[in-house]
């Protein structure tokens, strides 16, 4: 077996074999960074989001070109809602609720515009895409067991929001026993401060649930090899 990839990371170096690795998309959905989806009918100014795109758009080229794994997620429900707890439903005072008609189609809802990904980091054919109802990608997915059947255990974690669905699917991830890279400029949030602290969160007491690096150490590590 080939010595494995070094990336400089807090709170120390990560390795990782490619062959065995696969980069994770978390949620890159319009409904999450662009107006008149569910980030918005939260209250929230999504625009803040957008500039994980260029650099996680840099990262997804590179991964590809290594022959990498590389999976994303929606978070979603059915239109019927049936996957969707009255408890998500009803929560807080959203200007529109998950399934409400909006600008970009019905908020959240499988199918419609606003719940697919940006044009910018549109799934390649064959790259898969998890569908999911919750803030974690492990949960009511089948994630772990396409991960095991591909022999994936590592994973590079991207996409929105770093404090909810980023941070979600890597306590998931971690307690499944996969070690998680967060790439952190291909994360984003809505609040300055839960950007800063959900990372540190992540490589604190000596990497709780992972490890965080900016995407640069990872784009050499991938070049190194090449
Ligand atoms: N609201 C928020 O910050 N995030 C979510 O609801 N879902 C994801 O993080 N994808």
């Amino acid at each position: 077996m080939s010595d494995p990839l070094l990336v400089e990371a807090e709170p120390y170096a990560y390795a990782f074999d490619p062959r065995h690795t696969a980069l994770l998309l978390i949620d890159m959905q319009r409904d999450f960074v662009e107006p008149g989806g569910f980030g918005e009918t939260l209250g929230n100014d999504v625009t803040l989001l957008r500039q994980v795109i260029p650099p996680l758009a840099a990262v997804l080229a590179a991964t590809r070109a290594a022959g990498m794994t590389v999976i994303h997620t929606r978070e979603g429900h059915l239109p019927d809602l049936s996957d969707c707890p009255p408890a998500k439903l009803g929560r807080g005072a959203p200007s529109l609720r998950i399934g409400d008609p909006g600008p970009k189609g019905r908020i959240l809802i499988r199918g419609e515009y606003g719940h697919d990904i940006i044009d910018e980091l549109a799934p390649a054919d064959g790259e898969l895409v998890v569908d999911k109802p919750g803030k974690g990608a492990f949960y009511a997915t089948g994630l772990d067991e396409v991960l095991h059947e591909g022999g994936i255990r590592s994973l590079v974690v991207t996409g929105v929001t770093t404090e909810v669905c980023v941070h979600t699917t890597v306590r998931e991830a971690n307690d499944r026993g996969y070690e998680c890279l967060v790439l952190s400029d291909c994360v984003g949030s809505y609040f300055a401060e839960f950007q800063r602290y959900g990372l540190e969160m992540i490589a604190a007491q000596g990497g709780i649930f992972g490890w965080v690096a900016p995407s640069g150490g990872y784009l050499k590590a991938l070049e190194a090899r090449s």
